[in-house]
């Protein structure tokens, strides 16, 4: 079951909207209870601003979010008036013959703007995806590393990271390459591998996509108020179980990062303001390396 442009109603759908969290997405019968995962689950969900082109929201089969599960204050999303949210992938996956009448259901934590409240700072996004085939042939357990080069691509407060992984997937990492770079890793996201788990993904060859994924339902968000420069390296590296051939994995990046805009009163509201904020902080962070 596939969906391609499915727009996912907003709030406020004419007012500015500050968002904390989008995402959460649970599939439900029509009584409203939660479809067991044994019986449908989502498979991947890519959703976008219409506006801006920014990612919003995501997720994939553990109905784990591709992004924040809460922002921090005082940085938000922001959805401006007439602003939609297009899933541009919406893909499901039923595990049984008999047809169900379901409802998706997702949470948006956000308050409508009012200008007068003191300002925000508006995060947008940017991601980095590697999509492979793992060689496996390895010893149980046995590691594959898979090291991929990515730019930091503005000058930015970096606010929240989220790693995605499929089965078979241990951890994924994200460092900065200069040497003495403080603090040196961005992000270690975890994916739930169990290595005592009973071998249902121990497979001859190629491994089967299982549908149930008993034991890989989690993923980790990092949250920070990292300075970074536009052009640093980083290097991101996935590791996974290398015993049989997982094929077409993802090593995936959901990222958020605040470059300097904001909206709302006081002295934030001052036209480029945050932009000097966050200059202000990527060379305190320099200096305070330097010493
Ligand atoms: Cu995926």
């Amino acid at each position: 079951m596939e969906g391609s442009n499915v727009f996912l109603p907003r709030p406020a759908p004419d007012q500015i909207v500050e968002i904390a969290h989008f995402g959460s997405f649970q599939p439900t019968f029509e009584d409203g209870r939660v479809i067991p995962r044994s019986v449908f689950y989502l498979h991947h969900i890519l959703a976008y601003d219409t506006i801006t082109g920014d990612f919003i929201t995501g997720a994939s089969n553990e109905r784990a979010n591709w992004g924040p599960d809460h922002l921090p204050y005082p940085y938000r999303q922001v959805l401006k008036p007439g602003a939609q949210v297009r899933a541009n992938g919406f893909h499901m996956n039923a595990l049984t013959a008999q047809s169900i009448h379901f409802y998706i259901n997702y949470t948006v934590t956000y308050k409508v703007h009012v200008p007068t409240d003191p300002a925000i700072r508006v995060v947008r996004s940017f991601y980095w995806l590697d999509n492979y085939n793992v060689p496996g042939g390895g010893e149980r357990n046995s590691t594959h590393v898979r090291a991929r080069h990515n730019t930091i691509p503005w000058d930015m407060v970096i606010v929240s990271m989220n790693g995605h992984l499929h089965q078979g997937g241990k951890r994924i990492v994200t460092e900065f390459e200069a040497d003495g770079r403080d603090p040196h890793t961005l992000c270690i996201a975890y994916n739930l591998y169990k290595s005592d788990y009973p071998c249902f993904w121990d497979c001859a060859d190629i491994c089967p996509y299982a549908n149930d994924w008993p034991a890989q339902w989690g993923s980790t968000t990092c949250y920070m108020e990292l300075p970074a420069r536009a052009g640093e390296r980083v290097l991101s590296f996935a590791e996974y179980d290398n015993s049989c051939k997982w094929r077409g994995v993802m090593a995936w990046w959901f990222n958020f990062g605040w470059g300097g805009q904001t909206m709302g009163a006081g002295q934030m509201a001052a036209p480029d303001a945050g932009k000097q904020v966050v200059q202000q902080m990527i060379m305190e962070a320099e200096s305070r390396r330097r010493k």
